[in-house]
């Protein structure tokens, strides 16, 4: 019998993927490898490098308990070849496998390299979304404008998630009005479900420590998920204890709390140790049970089978040159308090510092803070992307690039938005405790003292005008600003000069 090597790569740790449903368990080998190719791209957080390393292991021990012949390579053997390919090509001189089974890689970058292999490598499209490819590019053909909120339609048809008959559960398809309220004073969930280390986790720690111990990030305290059955028990905790108010406080921000309402399932969801079925279908339960009220379970699962299938959907129909793309021109290097949070605007500071001790922030402080200071700034989209691709533990280049260069940046030109996501202070300080303990006053707008995100957005305006003047969505926020005395505009213009001669020099802002 002709003896194949089955890839499952890091981010493929599903029981059900289809790489392992053509395999043959008698006569085919898995093969899973930690390589440095892959732990290098970016300077990944060690804390998703030990979350993946970790579930990594215990799947290969899974699939051995289940009769699978499994090729397992860590990255400290000393014959590691040290990427993916080598260490296919290497596996293939070992057990005489003459052909690769392999499930889509989520990224170019790797798909490309399959395909240069010189072992044939038949590659299964990745079923585990709810949306091929194929089913993406024919609902995108043709139409002006690819709006999620159509896309997220046709998806709740489809599954028949909260649907009553042909029509949405509650007379309506989004209950996005009864979310977004401003930062509760008190959160009463406790935050995600936290595991100990086991000793195959901190044998991972020690290595990782080792390894990228320079790398932005925390290593520990950790307390990932790292396999298929704690990420399950964190997901119930999420269900029973947090998603009734997941609506309510989607969009808030508190300087005090990480996590407020949020899943904090991404990293497992993506990994693949959850499932985007099991999760929405738990969420629908609480709310069939009477648990969460609809705003908050629609809420949720528009998230899962809307925006995160529409951003895989954008990445794959986009193509290779989607991370290069730089719509608006942008040129400015990524400010080092990325790295350092050495700065003195609150919002930014803390979101940093989660960011490295966690790798996780939650989507506004993705979108809203960080996100919108790079743009605001005119930071290289790419080097914003790189950024985002690396710190967080739930970032695979499918899902991060379209969230990054399309919705945050606005580098596609408006493919993923129709208008940037830019904002001023006043944004932030309504929806969350940052500004009181800032060092800026938010309610300046221009100034030594005046909160940057004030006059940088009023800049942002200015410069763009050609593009956005004409825009529809922006229209009023251009009529504010022709409306100011010109001494103000002037004051707001000369002022974000100044902030950013001051970050271009390296001094603190
Ligand atoms: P919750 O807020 O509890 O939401 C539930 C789930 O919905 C998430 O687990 C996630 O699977 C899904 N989801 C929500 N929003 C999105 C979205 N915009 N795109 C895709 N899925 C979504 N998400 C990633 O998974 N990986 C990334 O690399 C990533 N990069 C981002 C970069 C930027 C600039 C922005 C604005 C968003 C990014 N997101 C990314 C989306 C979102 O921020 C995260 O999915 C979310 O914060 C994960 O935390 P959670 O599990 O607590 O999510
Ligand atoms: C992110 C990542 C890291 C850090 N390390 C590995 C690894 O050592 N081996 C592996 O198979 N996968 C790893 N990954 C996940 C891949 O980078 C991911 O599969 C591709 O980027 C496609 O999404
Ligand atoms: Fe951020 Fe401005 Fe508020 Fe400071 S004042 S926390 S910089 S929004």
């Amino acid at each position: 019998m002709v003896s194949r090597l089955v890839l499952i790569l890091g981010d493929q740790l599903s029981e059900e993927i289809a790489a392992l449903r053509e395999a043959d368990r008698e006569a085919d080998t898995v093969v899973m490898a930690e390589v440095m190719a892959e732990a290098s791209y970016v300077p990944h957080h060690p804390k998703k490098i030990a979350f993946l390393f970790a579930a990594m292991r215990k799947f290969a021990a899974g699939l051995e308990a289940d009769g699978w012949r499994v090729r397992y390579t860590r990255l400290d053997d000393p014959e590691n070849a040290g990427s993916i390919l080598g260490e296919l090509l290497r596996a293939a001189e070992a057990t005489g496998a003459s052909e690769v089974l392999a499930t889509e890689p989520g990224e170019f970058r790797l798909i490309a390299a399959l395909e240069d292999s010189p072992l044939p490598v038949h590659m299964f499209p990745d079923d585990r979304f709810l949306c091929s490819h194929g089913e993406f590019e024919a609902w995108a053909e043709g139409r002006k404008e690819l709006r999620m909120e159509w896309f997220y339609r046709e998806m709740r048809r489809r599954t028949g998630l909260l649907m009553e008959g042909d029509q949405p559960a509650g007379g309506k398809w989004n209950f996005d009005h009864e979310n977004r309220k401003p930062a509760p004073d008190d959160v009463e969930f406790g935050g995600p479900m936290r595991f100990t280390p086991d000793p195959v986790v901190e044998e991972v720690l020690d290595l990782v420590d080792a390894r990228f111990g320079d790398n932005f990030g925390t290593l520990r305290p950790f307390w990932f998920a790292t396999d298929r059955g704690q990420a399950r028990r964190a997901l119930s905790h999420f269900i029973r204890n947090a998603l009734p108010k997941f609506g309510d406080f989607q969009d808030a921000m508190l300087d005090g709390n990480r996590f407020l309402y949020h899943a904090v399932v991404s990293m497992y969801l993506n990994a693949g140790l959850l499932t985007w079925r099991e999760i929405c279908e738990a969420a629908e339960a609480a709310w069939q049970a009477g648990e969460a009220p609809l705003n908050a379970v629609e809420g949720f699962i528009r998230q899962i089978i809307g925006w995160r299938e529409y951003m895989r959907g954008i990445y794959f129909l986009e193509g290779p040159d989607y991370t290069k793309r730089n719509a608006l021109g942008h040129s400015r290097s990524l400010p080092a308090f990325y790295w350092t949070a050495d700065t003195d605007m609150r919002c930014v500071a803390r979101t940093v510092e989660q960011t490295r001790d966690e790798a996780y922030a939650h989507h506004i402080q993705r979108l809203m803070v960080t996100g919108n200071f790079a743009l605001l700034a005119g930071i290289d989209p790419h080097e914003v992307h790189e950024w985002y691709l690396a710190v967080y533990a739930d970032a695979y280049e499918w899902v991060e690039a379209p969230n990054v260069i399309g919705m945050s940046q606005f580098a596609d030109g408006g493919i993923v938005g129709s208008k940037p996501y830019v904002s001023g202070g006043n944004y932030i300080r309504k929806m969350s405790d940052y500004c009181t303990s800032c060092r800026y006053d938010v309610g300046e707008k221009s100034g030594e003292k005046a909160c940057p995100f004030n006059y940088l957005y009023w800049a942002f305006l200015h410069r763009h005008r050609d593009r956005f003047g004409k825009n529809p969505r922006m229209a009023q926020m251009y009529r504010t600003w022709a409306r100011m005395s010109e001494d103000k505009r002037t004051a707001a213009l000369q002022s974000a000069d100044a902030f950013l001669g001051r970050l271009d020099r390296g001094a603190r802002v």
